[in-house]
């Protein structure tokens, strides 16, 4: 097995798989998930009833809108009151991207907040694994504050793309206001148009590659995600093209929080750098698998 491990992270290495084809990083995932097939029976022994989750992600969609009246009402109110606290303190300063600002790093969750029970709700990673298979890794907690704006001009994630950290992963969305056509909201395609049109274009995630215009696409539905606020989106961002926080008459609060496979390409790269901040000794078994590779 060590052997193995060795030949596919030297392939990984040599030929960039991350880089590649639709075909080839089918193969490379699939098999990595052979290789690694005895994690992922541990990790999924952490799991307690597989039934207990808040829906279904569709293969064919690659996507799934919860309904606020599926989230506990304790954890919705403790949603919306800490974070518009850090909305209000943080949202005028200046982030790297002016469009779509990362208020927080991972260091800041704590343990107990409503974000971390957000991230780490039992039905919500039953969900989730349900659809990869196996039980997430999540990476990244933040609250995204997108500013309304005139420019109709297009740039970075506003542009339609796949995100390159994994084969798939899921982002999951929660409003903390309303989101509606007019709020800038994530437009995505359908899983299965997003697989014709990878293989119709040889589509790869290379820097000059990774994003398309809408005009490519126009023959295919644009699906606009939006909801009321409690409500939130479980989305495969690496299998369904997407882009946000474009044109927008409104701000838009949302909470996004990443869930890659264990077989993530970033896994080299995270693995001891996720930058959460737990005490291990406050966390149940299957938090501190969700919060490892
Ligand atoms: O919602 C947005 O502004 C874009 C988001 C995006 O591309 C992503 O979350 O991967
Ligand atoms: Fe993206």
């Amino acid at each position: 097995m060590k052997l193995i491990k060795y030949i596919y992270n030297l392939f990984f290495s040599l030929f960039n798989i991350r880089f590649k084809g639709y075909y080839t990083r089918l193969s490379y995932f699939n098999l990595v998930k052979i290789i690694n097939k005895k994690n992922t029976l541990k990790r999924n022994s952490y799991l307690n009833n597989r039934n207990i989750n808040i829906g279904k992600i569709e293969n064919k969609k690659g996507f799934l809108k919860v309904e606020s009246e599926l989230i506990d009402k304790n954890l919705l109110e403790n949603l919306f009151n800490e974070t518009k606290i850090i909305f209000n303190e943080r949202k005028e300063k200046e982030y790297k991207n002016p469009n779509l600002k990362a208020l927080i790093k991972n260091n800041e969750v704590k343990i107990g907040s409503s974000l971390y029970k957000l991230a780490t709700n039992e039905k919500i990673i039953n969900t989730i694994a349900n659809y990869l298979g196996v039980v997430p890794v999540c990476t990244y907690i933040n609250l995204w504050y997108s500013p309304k704006k005139n420019n109709p001009n297009l740039e970075g994630s506003q542009l339609m793309h796949l995100d390159h950290e994994d084969f798939q992963q899921i982002k999951l969305f929660f409003f903390c206001e309303d989101v509606d056509k007019d709020t800038g909201p994530l437009v995505a395609l359908d899983q299965k148009d997003s697989t014709n049109i990878q293989k119709k274009l040889g589509y790869n995630l290379k820097e000059q590659n990774k994003r398309i215009s809408d005009n490519t696409l126009n023959k295919f539905k644009f699906n606009y995600l939006t909801g009321k606020k409690g409500d939130l989106y479980l989305v495969d961002t690496s299998q369904c093209f997407h882009a946000g926080s474009r044109t927008s008459k409104k701000d838009r609060y949302v909470i996004m929080i990443q869930y890659l496979t264990p077989y993530s390409y970033m896994k080299k790269f995270k693995q001891n750098n996720l930058n959460f901040k737990f005490d291990k000794n406050k966390m149940t078994n299957l938090e501190k698998i969700v919060f490892s590779f």
